[in-house]
Order: C-alpha cells, then sequence, then structure tokens
C-alpha cells in the first residue's frame, strides 16, 4: 500500500526514527509493524522534535497541520491518498468558486477532520443522514457542491445525492464519484454475494470507516450475520462453527493480504473449503508518496539558527534601550517591553542584518538598526490595533497592548518606542560617522510619515471611492513596504556599496516589502489564527481592498510569485553573498505567520 510504502522507504533512506502523523492507515497490524521497524505513531506534530522526519497519514491533513509543520521547520511528506486529495481540490475549487459545500461523511473521521481544514470554518456542511440535510439551515436557492469521504457506503451516497438534488436548485457535484475504487468495488462484490452466506466476516480494523460499512453493506444484502473480525486470532470458533455453514469472507481496504490469508488458513483447518469469487480486477496504479520534503527542512538550520541569534540580540539591545525604570513611569516602560519584546518574527531585523552583512557592514552596528525598526513596528502594530483603526484584540498571540493596559497607555507607549528608535539611530554605538547615523535618521522619517507608513495607513483607512489596482498597491507598498524598504536601505548604509548596489537592493527591497504585505492578505484570508496568534478574516468582514480581494487569492498567489522572480533576479548580480537574502525572499513568500 502506498502509504505503508512510504514509511517503509523513509526508514529505510534516512534510518528510524520516521514520525507518523496519526495511524497512517486504519489497521493495527499495520501500525504495529511499522513500529516494530522504528515509527513513531503522533497524535500531533507538538509530540514530534524539531528537524524531525514526518508523514502524514493516508487519510489526509488540515491544511493547518502542515503550516504548524512548517513553522516548526520539520521534514514532512504528505502519505495522503491520491483520491483523498482530488476531494480536497474539488472542496478548495468549488470554495472559490463561492458555493456553499456539503460534505457527505462521517462526522469526526479522519478524512472529513482533513477535508475541512482545506477551506475556512464554515464554508463546509458535513452531512450523513437526510436527517442532516433536513437540518440545515440553507435557503433552497443556495448555490450549492457536494462531495463525498471516499470510504462512504455508495448506497447511501446516492440516496443523499438525490435529496441535494431534491432540496437546492443548483448542484454542482464532482465529475467522477468520490467514493475509492476499492471502497465501491467491495462494496459491489459483498453485495453480490453476502445474501448465499449464513454468515459474513469482515476482516478489518474497528477504526476502518470501510471495513465498518462492509458489515454494513452485508446486513443490507440479505445476511443475517455479519461481523468484523481483526485477524485469525480473534474469530470466535465455537460462535462460527454453530452458525455458519457457507461463510462469506472480505476485508477493509486497509486489511493486509497477510490477515486475510490467516484468516482463510484457520477456516480451512476448521473444515471449510475455500472458494473464490472473481471481482472486479483492479488495475488502478498511484505514483509512489513524493518525499522530497523529507531530504531537507525547507529553511537551512543555519537559516533558523541565525534567525533567533539575530531575535535574542535584538531582544537584548531593545531592553536595554528601553532601560531602567529609575524616575520614571513604570507602566509606560512595561507597556513599551510587552510591545517590542518577546515576539514577532524579527523579519526586518533579519533583512538589516542581512544586507548589512553583503556590504561588509558590523553585526553590532545592525543590530542597533534592527532595534530601532522593531520599536517603530512594534509601535505602528500597538496603533493598529487601537479601536480606531484596525480594533484588534489579539498580536502576537496574547492581547493587544490597549486591551492589556487602556488606550491611553497604548498611544503613549507607541510614542515614547516611535522616539526611542530615533534615539537609538541617533546614538554613537549605532555607526561611528555622524553622517551614516544622519542619513539613517532621515531615512526612517521619511519611511514613516506621508509616503510611508502614516500615509499608508491613512489609504487604508480611508480608501477612495473605487479604489484602482494602483490605490491597492501603493497602499500597500507604504503601509508596509516602506519599513521593510529601509531595513534593506539601512542595512546597506552600514558598509560600502556602490550607487549600483544600492540601486539594486532597492529593486529588491520594493519588490520584497510589496510581497510581504500580499502574503500578509493570503494569510488573513487563509491563514491559520492560532499559528499567526492573531485574528483572521477580517479584510472579508471589514471589506478591506487588498491584493487578494482585487485579483483572489490564485491571482495574489501569481502575483507573489513574480514578485518573488523579481527579488530573485535583484540578487542575481551578488551571487553567493546573497543566499541569507535569498532564504528571506522565500520565507517571506511561504511564510505561515
Ligand atoms: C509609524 C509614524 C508611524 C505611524 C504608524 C498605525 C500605522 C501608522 C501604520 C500601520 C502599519 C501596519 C500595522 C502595517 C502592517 C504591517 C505588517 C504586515 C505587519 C505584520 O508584520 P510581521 O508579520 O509581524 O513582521 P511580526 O509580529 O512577526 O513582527
Amino acid at each position: 500500500m502506498r502509504a505503508i510504502d512510504a514509511v517503509e522507504t523513509a526508514l529505510t533512506k534516512f534510518g528510524a526514527p520516521v514520525y507518523v502523523r496519526r495511524a497512517i492507515v486504519h489497521n493495527a497490524h499495520v501500525v504495529r509493524d511499522l513500529e516494530a521497524k522504528g515509527a513513531i505513531f503522533v497524535q500531533e506534530l507538538d509530540e514530534v522534535p524539531d528537524g524531525a522526519i514526518v508523514i502524514l497519514s493516508a487519510h489526509g491533513s488540515a491544511r493547518a497541520v502542515k503550516t504548524r509543520g512548517q513553522v516548526r521547520n520539520l521534514r514532512i511528506a504528505d502519505a495522503i491518498c491520491p483520491l483523498v486529495a482530488k476531494v480536497h481540490h474539488e472542496v478548495e475549487n468549488w470554495y472559490n468558486s463561492g458555493r456553499h459545500i456539503l460534505l457527505i461523511g462521517h462526522i469526526g473521521h479522519p478524512e472529513i477532520v482533513g477535508t475541512l481544514g482545506q477551506v475556512p470554518q464554515g464554508a463546509i456542511s458535513v452531512i450523513s443522514t437526510c436527517d442532516d440535510l433536513e437540518a440545515l439551515e440553507l435557503p433552497s436557492n443556495t448555490a450549492v457542491a457536494y462531495a463525498v469521504q471516499t470510504t462512504f457506503s455508495v448506497r447511501d451516497a446516492a440516496g443523499l445525492i438525490a435529496a441535494i438534488h431534491t432540496r437546492f436548485a443548483d448542484v454542482a457535484g464532482p465529475r467522477s464519484s468520490d467514493i475509492c475504487y476499492a471502497t465501491t468495488n467491495r462494496q459491489e462484490a459483498l453485495a453480490s454475494f453476502a445474501s448465499e452466506c449464513d454468515l459474513v466476516l469482515v476482516i478489518g480494523d474497528p477504526t476502518s470507516s470501510n471495513a465498518r460499512r462492509l458489515v454494513e453493506v452485508a446486513r443490507d444484502a440479505g445476511c443475517a450475520q455479519a461481523m468484523l473480525v481483526q485477524d485469525a486470532a480473534t474469530l470466535p470458533e465455537e460462535a462460527i462453527l454453530r452458525a455458519a455453514n457457507t461463510i462469506g469472507i472480505t476485508a477493509a481496504a486497509s486489511t493486509p493480504d497477510h490477515a486475510v490469508k490467516d484468516v482463510c488458513d484457520r477456516l480451512e483447518a476448521w473444515g471449510y473449503a475455500i472458494e473464490t469469487r472473481a471481482g472486479r480486477g483492479e488495475q488502478v496504479r498511484f505514483r509512489p508518496v513524493a518525499l522530497a520534503g523529507l531530504d531537507a527542512a525547507q529553511f537551512p538550520v543555519e537559516f533558523d539558527q541565525r534567525i533567533s541569534q539575530v531575535r535574542n540580540d535584538v531582544e537584548q539591545e531593545i531592553n536595554r534601550a528601553i532601560g531602567r525604570d529609575e524616575g520614571r513611569n513604570h507602566q509606560l516602560a512595561d507597556a513599551m517591553r510587552y510591545a517590542a519584546m518577546g515576539g514577532g518574527k524579527r523579519f526586518r531585523s533579519s533583512l538589516v542584518v542581512a544586507v548589512s552583512e553583503l556590504v561588509g557592514g558590523a553585526y553590532q552596528h545592525a543590530i542597533r538598526v534592527a532595534a530601532a525598526i522593531e520599536c517603530v513596528h512594534a509601535q505602528s502594530l500597538v496603533h493598529d490595533d487601537l479601536p480606531c483603526m484596525d480594533d484588534d484584540d489579539l498580536r502576537r498571540g496574547k492581547l493587544a497592548l490597549h486591551r492589556k493596559f487602556d488606550e491611553a497607555t497604548a498611544i503613549l507607549a507607541g510614542d515614547a518606542l516611535l522616539a526611542l528608535a530615533f534615539e537609538i539611530l541617533a546614538g554613537k554605538d549605532t555607526h561611528p560617522s555622524a553622517d551614516v547615523r544622519a542619513n539613517l535618521v532621515l531615512a526612517l522619517a521619511q519611511a514613516l510619515g506621508q509616503d510611508g507608513l502614516a500615509g499608508g495607513q491613512m489609504m487604508d483607512l480611508y480608501p477612495p471611492q473605487n479604489p484602482t489596482k494602483e490605490d491597492v498597491f501603493q497602499c500597500e507598498a507604504r503601509k508596509t513596504g516602506a519599513l521593510i524598504r529601509f531595513a534593506v536601505e539601512g542595512g546597506a548604509m552600514l558598509g560600502n556599496s556602490s550607487g549600483a548596489d544600492r540601486a539594486t537592493l532597492k529593486r529588491f527591497a520594493e519588490n520584497l516589502g510589496l510581497v510581504f504585505q500580499i502574503r500578509d492578505d493570503m494569510l488573513d484570508e487563509r491563514g491559520d489564527a492560532a499559528v499567526l496568534g492573531k485574528a483572521v478574516g477580517k479584510d472579508a468582514v471589514s471589506g478591506r481592498r487588498s491584493v487578494t480581494s482585487l485579483l483572489g487569492f490564485q491571482g495574489a498567489q501569481e502575483q507573489a510569485r513574480k514578485l518573488e522572480n523579481a527579488c530573485h533576479d535583484a540578487l542575481e548580480d551578488f551571487g553567493s553573498k546573497a543566499s541569507s537574502l535569498r532564504d528571506l525572499t522565500r520565507f517571506a513568500v511561504s511564510r505561515v505567520h
């Protein structure tokens, strides 16, 4: 079986342990065999150590699972069954086309949990019975689409699909059945002979949905007794011998062949003659699971290490700059630390450090510029969260500053952080040259004013009546791009760079700033609030014009790809010296928080 082969191949190639999230398929024998070879089964990725190899189960996983793996830089391969992947694609397309999705399946089954996790909450209603369908509070003119759990009962699904067509006028469905060929074939074959049997044995695991469906199929087809047995060892000998002259045997799609053979051998030993009924041949072959994601983490280990080094050093610098409370207002200092420390990716800081390194600047100078940027960035987030602006309660996974303290404190802590940023830049420790320091101060002031953050935020809050694409792009380029451009420009000021280098870096920064914000818009639409540490879906509710609302999610994705290419093109001239900037670019485009 494809998913099992993936775990075995990973074990052979990389050695134990290989972590597997959830039962790879629903069969205890399979799980035990793999455990004996060195696989470790976990419920959640939190149980997996950093940098480990993880295979995701054949039932498919919610997007958020991969997102969390990405945050942890885990090496992940997804052993999702291609037929479940087909359902995921269908569901995503229907969501994009604005249809409400009716997912026929069993609530709580991992396949259903994974499918629900492909689109935002509320986009799908799960139905298992006609009563569930009746109970839905949807007007009959709602445009709906249906999808089916791949291991659902063929007969029950047909009944539900007919009922959906009766209830709704505008119904879309998959071009070919979602139910897996192995499930369909087994149900069809069993229905054809079950009525001839005194007893049907379904060999499979109690957790296997398609195994349980086979028991129902046997009963519905007229067999008085149908039971699920895990293996030969659990066959109830006496009950079988007493009750059955003719026994039907079938097995779930996830049951290993040896379990079936063992049961047949045992029955033969008890005097039964085994006769095989020819069913529909199965010629389907899938490509093996792509294991490329296991070769290396998405980002090199050094990238992670460098970011955490920068994060620590910047934190220390900010802490030092905020200084002691003596003779000062404790609450103001507490609020400044609350806003500026202990959170955030420090993307802009890593950018300053990488550019400064590229032009031969000193690391400690770059950390000072980075600390100044993080103070301004924190200020902008604090003010952005205020009720008069974006009105957010959560930021970086904790209460927004005005909720933790109060609005006045939030405004004043923001003001003080802004002042502190300039104090840091102007300080002698930032660069020995007064000219460089003055230029840094000037450039930051320009990045924050009318053509920068303040101007961009104003455009965001008070957009023109019918904003054009240019308006939206300009708003994003100012609101977010300006500080990212300053991070690159500031880093470049710390070393020796030619006019041509600065022009190239400027081009790089413009594209990077825009792509960073586009990704932010995409995360607002499809991100995971728990990973982001802030609310999602706000743009849709407020009707804010963003690149995603303008171009659609896929259009924004394409735009992001183009901008990423433009960043890499700009870095071409710097050759291998720009590898950190390339990593940061890839991070900006693929980031999940
Ligand atoms: C600074 C003078 C001055 C005014 C500020 C409130 C305001 C005016 C501007 C708002 C700007 C704003 C909040 C833009 C959004 C930028 C953005 C994409 C933030 C998220 O950045 P990340 O992902 O956050 O780097 P972390 O938490 O990782 O640092």
